[in-house]
């Protein structure tokens, strides 16, 4: 697999120059305007941005930040503004471009030049003979799959993959078809995502979502970011920071990376301020962990508070906790408080990173708020203990009774546009028993019961010949996923394996035995039906659900919306049973009776849609309702892990060079790649870079320019290995290394997960450099 990650440039010597301008800006416009310039389309793309998260356009198919309902500004970013020039292309990838290209041929193009193509513009199947794509009509296409799928032995033999852009309806009609199928094997991208936060929040306060609304960002006095890169990856957060330092509030920011959208930031749109090129800095303080270390730092930090509500209650000064609170919420709070005090201080320290100095001062800033709002993202989600950590940031909110109070709560902010409205839809491979109780009554068929996989799960069994079928919803398993070469076995291990795409990737082309390729529409087309133009709905990080209206005539004919490919692949392989589905997607109102039907919070949903800015569906924790096995908000008294590596790590007998993180540049959309460089951390033209500290790069005998191989540590006797790595020498605490995802991905062992989650542990990898094999020259 490695050698066809790498981009064409791979021999451009590293052009790193710190970047000085503001996030945001002049460089964020310059960057949009390159992009546009560069496009086939730029007219058209510019009515679609106009109408991007605006009552009666679509929703911004970037990220899961969600806009004040009430404000009425244009609400876009650089990045916003990227995926709909990418999604919006008039270059198409049809059966004339399959007929030039053997698959052979296209996989050893770069993940950068098989997107950049263009649009999949009508449904293709693997013709082995050729060794290439082939046209094939709508209802063969579907006539396959019911062929395929009625013939295992099991449901279970199939595995459903969902990917965050998905939108309600196709989410609804997905799970209803696949669970009257009869499985529940639902892997989703969101496993590799906000899955422990899910997880965690779902055993400590009783509801796996952010408890925050976007107004708790006007009335917040600290907001704390942890593992996350706004700047790159949810622009538009980067406006209630900003406000909140503007209105004296603190912003907090944990990071071991000096990431440029959380130094300073500056408004793109705001012609004075860009005029005067002056910006304002977003945050009052920087921590910069160890990858891992953020659970020893929120604990140290519960340590200290433990200390002063001590010297409090000895001298009669005012409590640090909020007794009330804890009184009449909380439950656990003695366990909890053993742990912390049996916690050595220098473990925290050692493992944090940090001095005692620098958790005493995040201690007191997090004191000093009275109402504080905790945001996090992949930092904490991907690693072995994240269900852990999150329930430590709870534990720490509990203690002041920042859950569930104006200006407070927690914000894990998702990523995929609707990945939480897909879980709320069911897309879960750990159903809730008030689900399928819901859906039995509701559709009267024998419900599967039994927990299906999640991806991991899923890779396992298609490993071993368990799954036979592969369907993706949307997303690009084969590059998304971990240890790549693997996954790769399993795909091809698949009798059959079909995606719903509306981009060419490299999962079509590590194909199983037979293959299909279905183009779909995306956000930004207009979907038309028999009873006319379609509206689809989505949710957003602080459950806010609104419409979201296609602008663009679609490029092809042929291309169907994702629920009208769902319903052709439920009524070829089910007839009518349980639901006529071709008739439902004639007019998604009647699905969206179904959701109304079926699924909590969804009363009245056809009508609730039409209030602009859309509906909240509300958070049981937000409003201090506690759906705990407790009926309380859990204190969960975890003990810090001995040790962040992993035992497999240590039974390789091998000792790691260096902890490495990976993560996403800011011209790329997780696996879709949209540009070469990484403008805020100064990298140009190049993705193939391993950031290390300078410091490192000596200790262990290189240069930085240097070209390495990078190899994991495992226990299992398989050779991880990337190659050609260029060593960057850059601002990154010692011990560390970063590296874009997914060209890492192949060194993510599969079986290196969180704890409770299954989330590959992609934010710390064990690594060794080795020489290049093949030039080993220093720059
Ligand atoms: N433009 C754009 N927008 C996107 C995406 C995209 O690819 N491009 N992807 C979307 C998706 S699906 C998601 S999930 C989100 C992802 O949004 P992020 O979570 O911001 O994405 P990452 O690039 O993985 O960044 C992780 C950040 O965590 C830091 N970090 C790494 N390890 C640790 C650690 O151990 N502790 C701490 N405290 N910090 C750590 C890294 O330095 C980095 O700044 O963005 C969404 N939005
Ligand atoms: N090493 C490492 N691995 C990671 C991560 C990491 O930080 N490090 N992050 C993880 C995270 S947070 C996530 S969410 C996953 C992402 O995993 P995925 O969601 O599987 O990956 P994407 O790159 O978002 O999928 C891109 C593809 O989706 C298709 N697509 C785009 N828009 C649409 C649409 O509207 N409909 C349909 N049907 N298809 C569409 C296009 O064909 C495109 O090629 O990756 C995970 N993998
Ligand atoms: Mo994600």
């Amino acid at each position: 697999m490695t050698s066809h990650q790498q981009l064409p440039q791979e021999h451009t010597p590293p052009r790193y120059k710190p970047y000085h301008g503001a996030a945001g800006g002049w460089g964020a416009l310059r960057s949009v305007a390159k992009a546009w310039v560069g496009s086939d389309n730029a007219l058209k793309n510019i009515r679609a941005l106009l109408k991007t998260n605006q009552h009666g356009g679509f929703d911004c198919p970037g990220c899961a930040w969600g806009d004040s309902p009430e404000s009425g500004m244009v609400k876009f970013c650089e990045n916003g503004a990227k995926a709909v020039n990418w999604e919006a292309t008039k270059r198409r990838v049809d059966a004339a471009f399959f007929a030039r290209y053997s698959v052979s041929a296209l996989l050893e193009q770069s993940d950068y030049w098989l997107e950049y193509q263009g649009r999949l513009t009508e449904p293709m199947v693997y013709d082995p003979a050729s060794d290439r794509y082939q046209p094939i009509d709508w209802d063969s296409a579907f006539a396959l799959i019911a062929r395929h799928l009625n013939g295992l032995t099991s449901p279970d033999q199939a595995e459903f993959y969902t990917s965050g852009r998905a939108s309600n309806e196709a989410a609804f009609l997905y799970q209803l078809f696949v669970r009257a199928y009869g499985t529940n094997n639902f892997p989703d991208c969101s496993n590799m995502c906000h899955e422990a936060s899910g997880v965690a929040l779902g055993q400590s306060v009783g509801v796996g979502k952010g408890t925050v609304t976007f107004d708790d960002f006007e009335h917040a006095d600290a907001i704390f970011v942890w593992g996350q890169n706004p700047g790159t990856n949810h622009p538009r957060m980067l406006d209630p920071l900003r406000d909140a330092v503007k209105r004296g509030a603190q912003v907090v920011s944990v990071n071991p990376l000096k990431e440029r959208g959380l130094e300073r930031f500056q408004h793109p749109q705001n012609a004075l301020e860009m005029l005067t090129n002056s910006d304002r800095p977003t945050n009052t303080a920087y921590f910069r962990p160890a990858l891992g270390g953020d659970m020893a730092l929120l604990r140290g930090m519960a340590k200290f508070l433990l200390q002063w509500e001590r010297e409090a209650q000895a001298n009669g000064e005012p409590a640090v906790f909020d007794h009330v609170f804890i009184a009449e919420h909380g439950q656990g709070i003695n366990e909890y408080l053993a742990v912390v005090d049996a916690t050595p201080w220098e473990q925290l320290q050692a493992q944090s990173g940090l001095t005692l100095a620098e958790i005493e001062q995040a201690a007191r800033m997090y004191c000093k708020g009275k109402r504080v709002i905790m945001c996090w993202a992949m930092g904490i989600t991907q690693h072995r203990h994240s269900v852990p950590t999150i329930q430590e940031i709870v534990n720490l909110m509990l203690l002041r009774g920042n859950i569930g109070a104006p200006g407070a709560g927690l914000c894990p902010v998702r990523g995929h546009s609707n990945v939480q409205g897909d879980r709320t839809m069911g897309i879960n491979e750990r159903p809730p028993a008030a689900l399928l109780d819901a859906l039995q009554k509701r559709f009267d068929f024998p419900v599967p019961r039994e927990n299906g996989h999640n991806t991991v799960e899923a890779i396992h069994a298609m490993l071993e010949g368990r799954a036979k079928v592969f369907i993706g919803l949307g997303g690009n398993f084969a590059q998304a996923t971990p240890d790549s070469q693997r996954t790769a076995r399993a795909l091809r291990n698949c009798q059959l394996t079909v995606h719903i795409s509306t981009k060419l990737n490299r999962s079509h082309l590590v194909h199983g035995k037979q293959a299909l390729i279905l183009p779909c529409l995306g956000r930004t087309d207009i979907d038309l039906q028999a009873e006319g133009p379609q509206a689809v709905t989505v949710e957003d990080s602080f459950s806010m659900v609104h419409a979201s209206n296609g602008q663009l005539h679609p490029l092809s004919r042929q291309m169907r919306s994702e629920p009208a490919v769902v319903a052709g692949i439920a009524a070829a392989t089910l007839g009518k049973q349980p639901v006529d589905w071709h008739w439902l997607v004639a007019d998604y109102d009647r699905i969206r009776e179904l959701i109304a039907d079926t699924i909590p919070g969804f009363t009245d949903f056809n009508q609730r849609l039409r209030h602009p800015g859309g509906f909240y569906l509300g958070n049981s924790a937000g409003s201090r309702q506690w759906k705990t096995a407790s009926g309380r908000a859990n204190f969960k008294a975890n003990l810090l892990p001995d040790s962040l590596l992993d035992p497999r790590v240590r039974a390789s007998g091998q000792l790691p060079d260096l902890i490495m993180q990976s993560m996403r540049s800011h011209d790329q959309y997780n696996t879709t790649i949209y540009g070469l460089d990484d403008r805020y951390r100064g990298v140009k033209a190049q993705r193939d870079v391993l950031f290390v500290n300078e410091a490192d790069i000596i200790r262990l005998g290189f240069a930085p320019g240097q070209k390495v191989d990078i190899v994991s540590l495992w226990d299992d006797g398989l050779v991880r290995r990337v190659q050609g790595f260029t060593l960057l020498a850059y601002d990154i605490p010692a011990g560390q290394a970063a590296a874009y995802y997914p060209e890492v991905n192949p060194l993510v062992p599969l079986e290196s997960v969180g704890d409770g989650s299954h989330t590959p542990t992609s934010k710390f990898i064990a690594i060794k450099l080795e020489r290049a094999g093949d030039t080993g020259r220093i720059i």
